[in-house]
C-alpha cells in the first residue's frame, strides 16, 4: 500500500513540473521578462501554465524537409502546376503593392511572391500550433535549439504586448513562424513594416504589411537590386566563370542532384540574403525556380 501512495505522489509532481511556470529552467525567462521588461510575474506565469508539450513539435524539428528529403523531392513539392498558377494570380491581385515594395526595397515582386509561396502557398497554410506552445515546447524540451528558442519565447512576449496581440491566440509552424512570410519572432520585431498605414503591423491578416516586411527583411540582408539570384555554371569552365561581377561582394558554389546528375551553380547576394531568411539551400533555390515561373 505504501509503495502505491509513493506512486501516486510521483505521478502528481511530475504532473506539475510540467506546467512551465514551474519548470526549473523557466525561472531565468521568468525574472528576465519581469525584471528587465517589466512584465506582471502573474501575467508571465499564467501564460507559461497556459503553455502545452507538443510531442509533434519535437519530432517535426527533429527532421525538417531542407535536411532530410532529396533536391528533387524538395523540388517536386514547390515547383508544381497549381503552386504556380496561384501564384500568378497572387501577383496579379496585388500587383500595385508588389510593385510599391519591388521600387521602395528593390526585390522583384516575382521574388516576394515565390517566398511567400514556399512559406505558406500565399497565405493558406499559416500553421496550426500555438505560438506559445512551440516556444516553450522548444525552450524546455529540445535541448540541442533551447537557447535560440528561448530568446524566442522572450522576443513572443514582447511582440505581443508591443502589437497588444493576447498571449494564448497567434498560431504559427512548429518553430513558432507566424503570419504570411512566417516570421519568428525576433524577426517580427526587427523587420516587420505596416506597409498599408494603418497604424499597425500584422502579418496575420495584412497581404500588404507581408510583402513590405518580406521585402525589407531581404533588403537588409543584403539583397542587391537588378542582382541575380543564381547563375548556372559548366563545371569545365569554373573558373572562368567564378568571378564576381563588379559590385557583388559574396558569391557561394552550390551542387543540386537531380536525375543523378550533379548540377552547378555560382549563389550570389541574392541567393545569400534568401538564406537569411531559411538557412537551407534547398529552400533559397525553389524560391529561385519559382519566381522564375512567376514571371508572366
Ligand atoms: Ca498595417
Amino acid at each position: 500500500m505504501k509503495k502505491l501512495i509513493n506512486l501516486t505522489l510521483l505521478v502528481f509532481s511530475t504532473l506539475t513540473i510540467a506546467s512551465y511556470s514551474e519548470h526549473p529552467e523557466s525561472k531565468k525567462i521568468i525574472d528576465e521578462l519581469v525584471d528587465i521588461h517589466g512584465f506582471k510575474k502573474d501575467y508571465v506565469l499564467d501564460a507559461l501554465s497556459n503553455a502545452k508539450k507538443q510531442q509533434s513539435i519535437i519530432n517535426s524539428i527533429s527532421s525538417p524537409a531542407e535536411f532530410t528529403w532529396t533536391w528533387e523531392k524538395y523540388k517536386k513539392l514547390f515547383i508544381e502546376e497549381k503552386r504556380i498558377q496561384n501564384g500568378k494570380n497572387f501577383i496579379l491581385e496585388n500587383i500595385d503593392t508588389l510593385e510599391r515594395a519591388e521600387k521602395k526595397y528593390g526585390v522583384p515582386k516575382e521574388t516576394i511572391t515565390a517566398i511567400l509561396g514556399v512559406e505558406t502557398r500565399y497565405g493558406k497554410v499559416m500553421g496550426n500550433y500555438r505560438v506559445i506552445d512551440s516556444l516553450t515546447t522548444l525552450s524546455f524540451e529540445y535541448p540541442r535549439r533551447s537557447k535560440f528558442f528561448k530568446k524566442e519565447l522572450i522576443e513572443f512576449f514582447l511582440l505581443t504586448r508591443e502589437n497588444n496581440i493576447d498571449i494564448n491566440t497567434p498560431k504559427g509552424s512548429y518553430a513558432g513562424a507566424m503570419g504570411y512570410g512566417q516570421f519568428i519572432s525576433s524577426s517580427y520585431r526587427a523587420y516587420a513594416v505596416d506597409f498599408d498605414n494603418d497604424g499597425k503591423v500584422d502579418l496575420f491578416n495584412s497581404v500588404d504589411d507581408a510583402i513590405g516586411s518580406i521585402a525589407n527583411y531581404l533588403y537588409l540582408h543584403g539583397w542587391k537590386r537588378e542582382g541575380s539570384i543564381v547563375k548556372k555554371v559548366d563545371i569545365n569552365n569554373v573558373r572562368k566563370v567564378f568571378k564576381p561581377e563588379p559590385g557583388l561582394s559574396k558569391f557561394i558554389s552550390l551542387t543540386f542532384e537531380e536525375e543523378e546528375k550533379d548540377h552547378y551553380f555560382i549563389g550570389d547576394d541574392n541567393f545569400i540574403a534568401i538564406t537569411k531568411y531559411n538557412i537551407s539551400h534547398f529552400y533559397a533555390m525553389a524560391v529561385y525556380y519559382l519566381s522564375e515561373e512567376l514571371k508572366i
